[in-house]
Parts: structure tokens; sequence; C-alpha cells
């Protein structure tokens, strides 16, 4: 029999993922859409004809809405909550908004679930943000709580490998990860006390080309495209690399440009680790869990860490530029006033339970990415 599927939260990248994934598994989804006064259906334009894809407008921080769309749908068999305020540098400055969004209106679905006495499956769009400031460390195969004190000091770096898991403790750094830590624990409360079949995803940094234009992948790789692009369009042409100063112009060209200075491309924090892989796989990880019989919280990630600075080389390497220094600009603005300075998933959990591994490579990604805005 054809599974019905609610997601809310249908518009954004992991949600348009999502809704493809469940369509060719033969399901009917309902997506979830606040009210825009613009078009916000960018990301699903493609499946909104499709005949077992249903759009509902309805607000995650609405109550009443919450339960008259669970009060329509009863019968549905997974729910999965993936709305968001999920820009964490935003959360410093929405913190109220971000709460209400992100840690409430998961409440308000799981709460809407018991009263209705609604028998779904239910997925929690957890975080690597949740880890905050801490990790675990692995020397010669041991965890750092397990090594004697002292030992670890005395070892060479090389051996100590730093990363976050299941059993990894909490320490929230923005408004974003404490808001989902409540989530987080909301739905392994409703697990334990009324035996809901919930289970939390807690995934690492997944992106790809549909990602949202300001977190920072999308940010350098639609640079990136803008500037190739600027480059061919320039009188002379371009075949090598030129930058993009008037000066620079001058002493290359020998004549100034003949159109408007491309502004550079400005940045924060370039030192930061993060886990990044692509979402299109990650969207897997999460059926995937709500076919297993019990629920269980999973950590999904690709196992690698790289900064920021490296995810620039690859970005801009793969249209042959070697040294991006002149091009990009570190701005006080897009520095947070609390940064998680280091992520690096283990996904055994996954791998062993779910049989879930990454397809795509990180420069798979970062390629991906960029080509997106060359094509
Ligand atoms: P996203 O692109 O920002 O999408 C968030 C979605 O939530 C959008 O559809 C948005 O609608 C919707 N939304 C926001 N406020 C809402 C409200 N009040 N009522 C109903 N819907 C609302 O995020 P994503 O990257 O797809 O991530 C999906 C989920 O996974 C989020 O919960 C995020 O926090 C979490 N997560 C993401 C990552 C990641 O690296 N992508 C990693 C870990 C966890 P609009 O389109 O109208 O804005
Ligand atoms: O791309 P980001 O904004 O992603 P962040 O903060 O890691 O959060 C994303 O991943 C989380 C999972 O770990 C999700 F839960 C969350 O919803 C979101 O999807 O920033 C990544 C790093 C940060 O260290 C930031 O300080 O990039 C640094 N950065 C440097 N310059 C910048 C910029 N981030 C943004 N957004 N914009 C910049 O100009």
């Amino acid at each position: 029999m054809t599974k019905t599927a609610i997601i809310f939260g249908v518009t954004g990248q992991d949600g348009s993922h999502l809704s493809d994934l469940l369509l060719l598994e033969g399901y009917t989804v309902v997506g979830v859409a606040r009210r825009a006064s613009t078009d916000n259906t960018q990301r699903i334009k493609h499946i909104l004809t499709n005949p077992r894809f249903e759009l509902v407008q309805g607000d995650i921080t609405d109550t009443h809405s919450v339960l008259s769309i669970l009060k329509k749908y009863e019968d549905v068999d997974e729910i999965y909550n993936l709305a968001a305020q999920s820009h964490v540098a935003v959360s410093f400055k929405q913190p109220a908004l971000t709460w209400d969004i992100t840690g409430k209106g998961c409440l308000n679905i799981l709460q809407s679930m018991v009263d209705l006495g609604v028998q779904a499956r239910f997925y929690q769009a957890s975080s690597s943000e949740m880890f905050g400031k801490n990790y675990d460390e692995h020397v010669r195969g041991a965890r750092r709580d397990e090594i004697p004190k002292g030992v670890c000091c005395d070892l060479p770096k090389s051996i100590r490998v730093k990363y976050q898991d299941e059993d990894t403790k909490f320490l929230p750094q923005s408004p974003y990860a404490i808001a989902k830590c409540a989530a987080h624990h909301m739905t392994r409360l409703f697990r334990e006390a009324y035996g809901i079949h919930a289970s939390a995803g807690i995934l690492f940094n997944h992106e790809g080309p549909r990602r949202g234009e300001t977190f920072v992948t999308r940010k350098i790789t639609k640079w990136i495209g803008e500037y190739v692009n600027w480059l061919e369009g320039c009188e002379f042409g371009s075949t090598g690399i030129v930058l993009p100063k008037h000066e620079d112009m001058v002493r290359i060209h020998g004549r100034p440009l003949n159109k408007p200075e491309l502004p550079k491309l400005r940045l924060g924090n370039l030192e930061a680790f993060r886990d990044w892989g692509y979402a299109g796989d990650y969207v897997e990880a999460m059926w995937m869990m709500l076919q297993k019989d019990s629920p269980q919280d999973y950590v999904i990630c690709t196992g690698e860490t790289h900064t920021i600075r490296e995810f620039l080389d690859v970005a801009f390497s793969s249209v042959g530029i070697d040294d991006w220094n002149d091009l990009v600009v570190q701005d006080p603005e897009f520095y947070r006033p609390a940064e998680v300075d280091y992520l690096k998933g283990k996904s055994d959990r996954a791998k062993k339970e779910l049989g879930w591994t990454p397809k795509h490579s990180f420069e798979d990604l970062v390629i991906m990415m960029v080509n997106s805005y060359l094509e």
C-alpha cells in the first residue's frame, strides 16, 4: 500500500531532496510550507504537478496550524520535521524567533501527535551544532575519558583524533544550537514517555546546489560562478587568471576595465573545520532511520573535516585559480559572537545499523556546487 509522509520544511534544501526521494519510493508526500509574500517553492517547482505531491499551508510555530494538519492526515505513516530557522549567525540576531521555530516547533508536532493519537513514525532534524565546543578524542583506539590523566598530553598530536558521535556531550554555542538541543531532548522524551517511534538524525553540514545562498559553501561557489562569468564578459575576454582590481588590470592589460569592478568575496572566519557532505546522500539516511523497527538517534557525516580555507582552495582551483588571496576579504561583519571551531563526525552506528555511507566525496561536492553556477 502507498505510504504517506508529511514534511515540515518542504521548501528547504533537505525538504526538496527528501520529497524527491520519497516520491521515487512511491510515497504520497504532503509538504507543509509557510505563507510567504513571494514564491518560496523554487526548490520544489519540479514536483508541484506530481499527483502524489500535495502542498499545504502551515506554520510550525502555530499550534492550531500543526494540529489541524495532523488531524487532516491522521493516518499518515511518517512525519519529518525539517522546519527551522537554520542559519546560525541569524540566530544570534533573532534568538526568540529561532527558539519558536527551531525549538518549540518540534514540541508542537510531538504534542499534537500525542493529543490526536497519531501513530506515525517521526524524524527530527537534529544538528552537529549541538556539540558546539565539545568533542571526544581517540588515542590509539581509546576515548579521551578512558585515558589516564596526563598521558594524553605526552602523546604526539598525530595519533590523537578529535571527533563527535552519539555519545559526545552537547555544548551548544548559539541560540540555534540550544533550540536544536531542546528539540532533540523533546524527541527522546516523547519516544520514552509515549512510545512514539521518534528518531533524531544528528546531521553534520550537508550542502549542494540547492543550499541557501548565505551559507558559506554556497556563498563561495556563487561568487566564483559570478567571477568566472564576469571575466568572460570582459572586453578582452579571459583565458588565464586575472585579478579584478583596477590597478592590476592596468598592469596586466595596459588599460582599465570598461566595466565596474566585481566586489570581492567577503567572508568571516576561515579557520573553522566542518565535516561537509552532499544533501542528497543525507536525506537517504533520514528515510532509512524511519524504516527501522526501533527508533534510534544517529550521527550522519562523512568523517572528513576541512577548514573554510581548504574549501576555498578546492573551489578556486576547480576554475584554475591557485591563489585566491587577492579575491577574498575577511570582514568582521561575518564573524559570530561565538564560533564552533571543529566538527568531524563518526557515523559508525549509521553504517552498522542502517547500512548508510555517503556516496559523494568532499571534492565531488565542491566541484558540483561550483559547476552549478557555470552551467
Ligand atoms: P533550510 O534550507 O533552511 O530549510 C528550512 C525549512 O524550514 C524551509 O522550508 C523553511 O521555509 C522552513 N520553515 C522555517 N520557518 C518555518 C515555520 N515557522 N513554519 C514552517 N516552516 C518553516 O534548511 P535545510 O538545510 O534544508 O535543513 C533542514 C533541517 O535540518 C533544518 O531543521 C536544519 O536546521 C537541519 N540541519 C541542517 C543541516 C545542514 O547542513 N543543512 C545540518 C544539520 C541539521 P521557507 O522556505 O519559507 O524559509
Ligand atoms: O555555512 P555556515 O553558515 O554553516 P554552520 O554555521 O556550520 O551551520 C550549518 O550547519 C549546521 C550543522 O553543523 C546546521 F545545523 C545549520 O543549520 C547550518 O546548516 O558556516 C560554516 C562556517 C562557520 O564556521 C562560519 O563562521 O563558515 C564560517 N563562515 C566564514 N565566513 C561563514 C562566512 N559562514 C557564513 N554563513 N557566511 C560567511 O560569510
